[in-house]
């Protein structure tokens, strides 16, 4: 392996799981005496993943504002500001979950335009079962339009090697139908499997990721304009805020309650969930639930255990609904939460957009 940084970026939709891999993957090699850093990205800032990386200790870049592609610049910055004490081994980065095209826009920018020289690591795509079986079986029924299916498409098609995660849930049946609909549709593209919650196959994945071979050039056509609708059909939205009540409250209850009432909301509107989540955080405790889809329920997927009585939230919400609507109903949840709680809760910040047209800072296809 050369002297340079490794680069490792991960991609896959929104909830594929991508945030608990980068971490797993961050401590596997702190553990292996490595210094690694993370760049975490999105259209906004108050990231949820930002604060729940840096809560677990790691130390996180963010690029707020817009993605890696259309801001390739601020992503080499945030990435020299990492290494301006001193140089990590390794640099893990994390895409917006509704971003394509990286190959051509981010890891071939770092290897042609950069002047500082990376180690390209393959580039790995996360399968998110869910979207995935209802979007490769061409059922229909996905819950997004046919754009934001185009998008789910063309990550996999870009990715030197995907990983079908979330398998801890799955049956050995559709392991396998998954396994075998990447096939068909993606052929000669490696797939491996893994549950980035118990671990289980992630040594394969870490291997793959080490791998030293020609990677990162498996550049496609992409319809921009596909690309963009896709993309526009999500409202997206990030909230700061602080609840303050006189007794100490379960937090772990509020998170959970408040995604709970935010997915009967958004159910009732018909409106497909692609990632809401919400970390609470109080004197270096925190806990973190999450909604992937529709269909599921939310999870506490970190508990604080906590009970507190001055706490900070994060809260961030992709959903096929208009953004306005969004921003009002989860609004809304929250003051009703909040009262139910018996809890004074001041908003700070409050961003509420549909992504604009991806235009990338640099596209080399050659
Ligand atoms: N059961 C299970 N849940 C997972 C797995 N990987 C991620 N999750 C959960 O899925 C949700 C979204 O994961 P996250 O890493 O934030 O996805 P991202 O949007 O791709 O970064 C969180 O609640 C995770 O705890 C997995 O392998 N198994
Ligand atoms: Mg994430």
């Amino acid at each position: 392996m050369s002297n340079n940084p490794r680069f490792i970026m991960l991609g896959g939709f929104l909830g594929a799981g991508k945030t608990t891999t980068l971490a797993r993957l961050a401590r596997h090699h702190q553990s292996l005496g490595k210094r690694v850093a993370i760049v975490t990205n999105d259209q906004a800032t108050d990231l949820v993943d930002t604060n729940l990386l840096r809560s677990q200790g790691f130390e996180v870049g963010e690029v707020a504002g817009s993605c890696f592609c259309c801001n390739f610049n601020e992503l080499t910055r945030t990435v020299e500001r990492l290494s301006a004490e001193e140089r990590p081994d390794l640099v893990i980065a994390e895409p917006v979950g509704s971003c394509t095209d990286l190959v051509a826009t981010v890891i071939r920018p770092l290897q042609q335009v950069y002047a500082e020289p990376f180690d390209i690591a393959p580039y790995g795509v996360l399968l998110k079962p869910s979207h995935g079986l209802k979007i490769l079986r061409r059922a229909g029924g996905g819950g997004f339009s046919p754009q934001a299916e185009y998008i789910f498409r063309k990550q996999i098609e870009e990715a030197d090697f995907v990983i079908v995660n979330r398998i801890d849930e799955l049956s050995e049946a559709t392991i396998e139908e998954l396994i075998s609909l990447i096939d068909v549709e993606f052929p000669g593209i490696p797939c491996l499997r893994m549950s980035a919650t118990t671990g289980q196959g992630f040594e394969a994945v870490c291997e793959f990721i080490d791998r030293e071979s020609d990677f990162g050039k498996r550049i496609m056509d992409v319809d921009y304009d596909v690309y963009a609708e896709g993309e526009a059909e999500l409202g997206w939205l990030n909230t700061q805020l602080r609840l303050q009540s006189t007794t100490p409250f379960a937090l772990d209850a509020f998170l959970m309650t408040l995604l709970e009432d935010v997915h009967r909301g958004l159910n009732a509107q018909a409106a497909e969930v692609a990632h809401l989540k919400v970390i609470g955080m109080s004197n270096r405790k925190f806990g973190v639930a999450n909604l992937v889809n529709s269909l599921s329920e939310p999870r506490l997927s970190i508990a604080s255990g906590v009970g507190t009585t001055e706490p900070e939230l994060v809260v961030n919400a992709r959903v096929a609904i208009d953004p306005e609507t969004l921003s009002q109903l989860i609004q809304a949840t929250l003051h009703r939460v909040s009262f139910e709680f018996d809890i004074e809760i001041s908003i700070n910040t409050l961003q509420s957009f549909r992504p604009g047209r991806p235009v990338p800072t640099h596209r080399l296809v050659s």
